[in-house]
């Protein structure tokens, strides 16, 4: 079957809902999906070869993704940047250098021949292609408080939504994310997905949190590193190319480069948009009491079995 014709298929048959910033999204695999990328997924899920080295920076949206692509790929690249003028950072958006796996499956995005291939997938644990849970390669999982996610996720959707689709209240759009629906959600389960995954495979799936990074972004670094098998020489550590990583990624730096001022990835979506706060804890301004209530409800009922998640 051409892969057009099931993807109708496929479409038909599943439970449709409108997102945060996307007019249709598809009950796909117990996950919402936003039916532009059904296509990219089911080939994803069926069809993509990991290769040993490979490397996939995994995340729920919002969560601190373009950060942790920039940190990765100045990681794993260092030798061959190592003068920071020239950086591709200062001249791209990460989204750029590592690319939406799902995006690059739909034939929209090239991916680099070079190794290691990093790539961003938003996809949740149970729908990752087998190649990539049976092979050496490595994910490493951001989570964020889901406070800031939802804040963050309802003003960044809101800003590059197509027009025809309206606003959604903040109330609106809490009550769909209360129930799981909104882009790539629920993101209980994906969370719980790669938490587990990381608690049962810790040399396979390495699981960070935005807070640790905003906290501590040196020390964090360093663990990826470690963790990807890219530690830093003693040498390295006494060049300070740790601090230079972290300050060539910074929330400060990123956002006042002329590439994120101005420029576009995924063919409409300004790189701006991915600059926001960059705070934790922005939540406080914007929940009510009962909004706080009735998430810390849903915290404590999808978490409350799992430990130190939060
Ligand atoms: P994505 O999943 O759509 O790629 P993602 O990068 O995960 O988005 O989320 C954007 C959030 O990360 C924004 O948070 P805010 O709305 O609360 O401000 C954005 O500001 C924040 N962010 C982006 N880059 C950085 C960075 N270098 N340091 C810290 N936070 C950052």
């Amino acid at each position: 079957m051409e892969a057009n014709a099931e993807d109708e298929i496929i479409l038909s048959s599943l439970p449709i809902e409108r997102g945060f910033g996307t007019p249709g999204m598809c009950l796909f695999q117990e996950f919402w999906c936003p039916s532009t990328l059904v296509k990219g997924l089911n080939i994803f899920h069926k069809q993509f070869q990991a290769k040993e080295s490979d490397i996939f920076v995994a995340s729920f949206p919002k969560s601190g993704t373009t950060w942790l692509k920039a940190i990765t790929f100045a990681i794993v690249n260092r030798q061959s940047f190592s003068s920071i003028d020239n950086h591709p950072l200062l001249t791209s958006n990460p989204h750029q250098l590592v690319p939406h796996v799902e995006m690059v499956c739909r034939g929209d995005l090239d991916c680099s021949s070079i190794e290691p291939r990093v790539f961003g997938p938003h996809t949740p644990v149970p729908s990752l292609p087998n190649s990539i849970m049976e092979c050496n390669s490595k994910i490493i999982y951001i989570c964020r408080n889901p406070f800031d996610i939802f804040v963050s996720a309802w003003i960044f959707f809101d800003k590059v939504k197509p027009e025809s689709l309206t606003s959604l209240k903040i109330e609106e759009a809490f009550e769909m994310y209360c129930n799981g629906i909104i882009e790539f959600g629920p993101w209980w389960s994906h969370m719980l997905g790669y938490w587990k995954e990381s608690l049962a495979k810790p040399d396979k799936v390495l699981f960070l949190k935005y807070e640790d990074l905003k906290d501590d972004a040196n020390f964090q670094v360093k663990r990826i590193a470690e963790f990807l098998g890219f530690p830093f020489t003693q040498e390295e550590e006494n060049n300070q190319v740790i601090e230079s990583i972290v300050k060539l990624c910074s929330f400060e730096e990123m956002k006042n480069l002329e590439v994120n001022k101005s420029g576009i990835v995924f063919q409409s979506v300004e790189n701006k948009s991915f600059f926001r706060k960059g705070e934790s804890r922005d939540w406080v301004n914007y929940f009510s009491p009962s909004m706080t209530e009735k998430l810390s409800q849903i915290m404590e009922e999808k978490f409350g079995e799992s430990g130190d998640i939060f």
